[in-house]
């Protein structure tokens, strides 16, 4: 079979959707650090479907790390497909909006040339949670971080996100340019906010001008991203070539629902991605909140008691129906109170939530999100629990969340099997693990003195600890399976 290129493009399958541009017309204006799938399911989607009027915004990717996105991109021109799949079927379409994809540790003075390059206006990132160097439970930079510590030493070879945008800057400061406006686009409280936090704390320690530079000159609108993009796996790519009628090394397959909420803040100008489905608003905070806490809070819940349940996707454990109920009093009962007013009808968007997760056509592995956890927990479900805590109000499901994590992240299975686990802390957990022993009244107080991820007010509080360690000690005693069904029955309280 033919690969997926501009030469073969007049193969495709009629069915196919397809850009309707020239591609050598198209200019680059955005640099995007993490070419993923999630930024190729989402940004790179919306930017493709407004070239065809405007093409002054085509997107560099940037890998910070490895070479796989480029290495499968390049033969293929950078197209790839987007197959957007539910029960009723699949909508594919081919995407035209990268120009080209760099590896940052190759061609450091390369990636410098571009940021400085007077066409590119905005520098967006999608690098996970992981991937902004800070401390998740405050949001401020994390200076003893490798990265950061090589970063302000080395600049022109920056690792990290932090130091290549500082370096990027630097560089347009220095020749006189305005400076491009960074996009942050991760599932981060405030993403443009925390990011803007990170990066001026970064340029100044490196140099107090630029740091000064950087708080005036550079803007950075906060986002709300939401599309369900799985990881491709190999059944992808062969599904994809099957139904286009060529080979795509790195398809992605997603939902068909998309959302972008986005702050109106680019004084260089932007997209006009608002023709294209995206919301602009002035504040994105009570969106980005709506969101973490309600999906992503629940998506994490899903997926370490999913796991601990033996459901390989989520899917599969909606298919449980106390999991299924759980997950739906957690989100009406616990999460959703603590949501400031918003012209969303929350009820409407809580049943759309479940009805995503049910999303037979998705493989969605519940190991996928339980992975960087000590990254997630913070936004997702500690935020709220402090609110519930304020209240007086009860956090038995939340509580629930969090010490299936902590379960998750001893590394051991119910069944004695071992876990895989992915986390930046993972060997730090691992150890505090092994030395408390599997006692929830040991273990509980342990992992929660990770200031990292608890702050110092959660473990401090005894209505926090006593829930926590409540629910760990029953899914030791009885697994996740009994715990869920009893916790789920007690009801919407
Ligand atoms: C997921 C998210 O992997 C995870 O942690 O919760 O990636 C989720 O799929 C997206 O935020 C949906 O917009």
């Amino acid at each position: 079979m033919d690969r997926l290129c501009e030469a073969t493009l007049d193969r495709l399958d009629p069915s196919v959707e397809r850009f309707a541009y020239d591609r050598e017309d198209i200019e680059t204006g955005i640099v995007h650090l993490g070419v993923g799938a999630f930024h190729r399911g989402h940004q790179a989607v919306y930017t493709d479907a407004l070239l065809a009027e405007d093409p002054n915004w085509g997107i560099l990717g940037v890998s910070l790390r490895t070479g796989e996105t480029r290495d499968a991109l390049f033969p293929q021109d950078n197209l790839y497909t987007v197959s957007a799949v539910d029960g009723d079927g699949a909508r594919r379409r081919v995407i035209g909006s990268l120009t080209g994809v760099m590896i940052a540790r190759e061609d450091p003075t390369g990636l410098h040339v571009r940021l400085a390059d007077p066409e590119v206006r905005i520098v967006s990132t999608t690098v996970t949670e992981k991937g902004y160097c800070h401390d998740p439970a405050t949001g401020t930079l994390n200076e003893d971080d490798p990265e950061i510590v090589h970063d302000l030493k080395h600049l022109d070879h920056a690792r990290s996100t932090i130091g290549t945008i500082v370096g990027g800057l630097r560089h347009r400061r220095d020749r006189g340019l305005a400076p491009f406006t960074v996009l942050a686009c991760d599932n981060l409280p405030a993403n443009g906010h925390t990011l803007r936090g990170l990066v001026v704390r970064f340029a100044e320690l490196f140099d107090s001008d630029l740091g000064k530079w950087v708080a005036d000159e550079v803007r950075f609108p906060s986002t709300m991203v939401d599309r369900i993009v799985p990881a491709t796996t190999d059944a992808d790519r062969a599904s994809v070539a099957a139904a286009i009628g060529l080979e795509d090394a790195w398809p992605i397959v997603t939902e068909p629902f998309t959302q972008w909420v986005v702050e109106d803040d680019f004084p260089l100008g932007r997209p006009a991605w608002e023709r294209v489905g995206v919301e602009f608003v002035s504040d994105v905070a009570p969106y980005e909140l709506m969101k973490l806490r309600l999906l992503n809070g629940s998506h994490s819940t899903l997926a370490y008691l999913g796991y601990l349940m033996g459901h390989e996707t989520v899917a599969a454990a909606m298919g449980e129906p106390a999991l299924a109920r759980l997950v739906a009093d957690l989100m009406a009962n616990e999460s959703a109170p603590t949501l400031p007013a918003l012209s969303v009808d929350l009820s409407a968007y809580r049943g759309d939530l479940l009805a995503r997760f049910r999303n037979p056509a998705l493989k969605h592995r519940t190991w996928q999100i339980a992975m960087d956890g000590s990254q997630k927990l913070p936004q997702r479900l500690l935020g709220t629990i402090r609110d519930r805590l304020t209240l007086g109000a009860p956090i038995d499901r939340l509580a629930l969340g969090v010490a299936a994590w902590m379960r998750y992240v001893t590394g051991i299975d119910e069944r004695g099997a071992a876990i895989d686990v992915r986390d930046p802390l993972a060997a730090r957990l691992r150890a505090i693990a092994d030395e408390a022993g599997p006692i929830a009244a040991r273990l509980a107080p342990a992992l929660a003195g990770v200031h990292e991820v608890f702050g110092a007010d959660l473990p401090a509080d005894p209505r926090f600890m006593a829930a926590v360690t409540t629910a760990l000690d029953r899914l030791y005693r009885f697994g996740a399976q009994a715990t869920v069904a009893t916790i789920a029955a007690e009801g919407s309280g």
